[in-house]
């Protein structure tokens, strides 16, 4: 028997056939001398599998080396499926292996700094538990992260990962079927793309340089270069100061850039269309992922529309206003009052995903195109979930002497950036695009309470390891 079995396939139509398998051994327990059980993970699914002494198959000293293995060593088993007569607690599969052979192929440490079991309970869980007087140790962020290697084998952030990673596809998979080409634009920058103090400097060699706050410049130079429909999915650094549950200094932006022929809504088409193929695929083809992730942390599915709501900034202005925040017309939305926002749209046009539109150009980056009819208004517009950004997008201003007097006035050292302004003088195409933070998608579809549990490795004001 070569052929391999994954655990999360093992059922009742296996019975008495033979299995092979390979997983970790989540816990062992010995029942006297003659029998143990051990149970098997394998990415998120879990299998009794059960070691009794058998004359031709299994030794007493086979039970005991399989009662003293290390949680976590990886294992491989081969036994015969059974059904047991009562309903099995505690793992995913509802059939047993009964081992006929069993090798430990690498061993754990006998103690880990992290149980597996321990850091994959609901808070809800973890209650229940310390009031029945179980003794459990709450396993905290720091620690996860700390020992990331171990808290990402819990079902939650198996879900959470392979929903990333699903995230990514579909965003690149869409924008191919669009006629849109992958872009690789450079990391090392000699000017910020973005302005702002939220840059890295560094040495290049004797030159000043920052590591790219977005591939802004470059995704705009590639559109005057004729690529017409352009998209890059890449490393994006940001010198964060404060530590929020929804800011990294390195994240993973999804990035859109393309020619427009007469409105900004052209590019809010694509946003629109994208997002709801994406939730759709999510919520159809991630159901098990989404499960596992809703067992440990508790949320309601995404509210979102057909045809995504697209509401004009100063709708939602009046909106605030209406319900008693205090609010510039012509300043930015903080943290609070898009939040607030967000419940007003939800119950009003029950959404929670929408487009907010027509920001004021003050509070908008120096290429974002000013409106046609009113200058203090611009062509740009973020996109929310539950009430947080995830999405800043905009027609750019194409022509270079508007471009130059933009960056000016937003206090930009233009003489970092002459290439990308020197792009428009070759003549160049009216267009616009936006800016997905991956994390942010992820934690905020699946209710997440912090970025960092939407990040493998999150990198923060205090973190720069594992
Ligand atoms: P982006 O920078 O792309 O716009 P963002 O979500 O960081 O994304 P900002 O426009 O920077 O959005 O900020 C929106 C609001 O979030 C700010 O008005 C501010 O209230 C709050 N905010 C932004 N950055 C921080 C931070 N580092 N610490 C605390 N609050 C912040
Ligand atoms: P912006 O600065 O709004 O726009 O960034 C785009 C999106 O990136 C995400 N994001 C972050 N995610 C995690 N940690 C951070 N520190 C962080 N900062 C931003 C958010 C945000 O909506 N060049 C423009 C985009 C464009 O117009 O094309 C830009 O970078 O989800």
């Amino acid at each position: 028997l070569t052929e391999w079995t994954r655990v999360g396939d093992l059922n009742e139509e296996l019975k008495d056939k033979e299995v092979l398998i390979r997983g970790r051994a989540q816990t062992t327990r010995a029942v006297g001398k003659n029998m143990a059980f051990v149970v098997v993970r394998q990415k998120g699914f879990t299998v009794q599998c059960v070691v009794t002494v058998q004359p031709d198959f299994v030794s007493r000293q086979m039970v005991k080396f399989v009662a003293g293995l290390s949680r976590e060593s990886i294992i491989d088993v081969r036994g015969l499926v059974s059904v047991p007569s009562v309903p099995i607690k505690g793992t995913t599969q509802q059939v047993e292996v009964e081992v006929r052979k069993l090798h430990c192929i690498s061993k754990a440490m006998p103690t880990l700094p992290i149980n597996i079991e321990d850091a994959a309970r609901s808070e809800k869980e973890i209650e229940e538990a310390l009031q029945a007087g179980e003794q459990l140790v709450r396993v905290n962020q720091d620690t996860r992260l700390n020992y990331r290697v171990l808290d990402m084998r819990t079902p939650a952030n198996q879900g959470i990962f392979h929903i990333q990673h699903e995230v990514g596809s579909i965003f690149r998979k869409f924008l191919e079927s669009e006629g849109f080409d992958e872009i690789h634009t450079p990391k090392l920058i000699a000017g910020t793309s973005e302005g702002g103090s939220a840059v890295f400097k560094l040495d290049y060699k004797g030159q000043p340089a920052c590591l790219a706050q977005s591939p802004q410049l470059h995704k705009q130079i590639a559109i005057c270069g004729d690529k017409e429909r352009v998209f890059e999915v890449g490393p994006v650094f940001r010198a964060e100061d404060s530590y929020t549950h929804r800011h990294l200094c390195e994240f993973v932006g999804l990035d859109v850039e393309m020619e427009i022929k007469k409105h900004y809504s052209e590019v809010m088409g694509i946003v629109d269309r994208l997002f709801v193929t994406m939730f759709d695929h999510l919520n159809e083809k991630c159901k098990k992922e989404l499960d596992a992730v809703r067992r440990q942390y508790p949320f309601e599915p995404l509210k979102y529309l057909r045809k995504t709501l697209r509401l004009r900034f100063e709708e939602g202005v009046q909106m605030l206003k209406e319900a008693g925040v205090e609010i510039d017309p012509y300043g930015d939305l903080n943290t609070e009052s898009e939040r607030k926002l967000g419940q007003l749209v939800l119950e009003k046009y029950g959404t929670e995903f929408y487009i907010l539109h027509r920001y004021p150009l003050a509070v908008r980056p120096f290429y974002t195109m000013p409106c046609y009819d009113d200058a203090k208004y611009s062509n740009s517009f973020d996109v929310f979930i539950r009430g947080e950004e995830i999405i800043s997008g905009a027609q750019r201003v194409h022509v270079p002497e508007l471009l130059e007097e933009r960056a000016k006035a937003c206090g930009i050292d233009v003489s970092a950036i002459t290439t990308y302004i020197d792009s428009f003088r070759y003549g160049a195409p009216p267009h616009g695009g936006f800016g997905v933070g991956l994390e942010r998608v992820v934690m905020l579809f699946c209710g997440l309470n912090n970025i960092r549990k939407a990040s493998l490795f999150p990198r923060d004001p205090l973190r720069l390891a594992p």
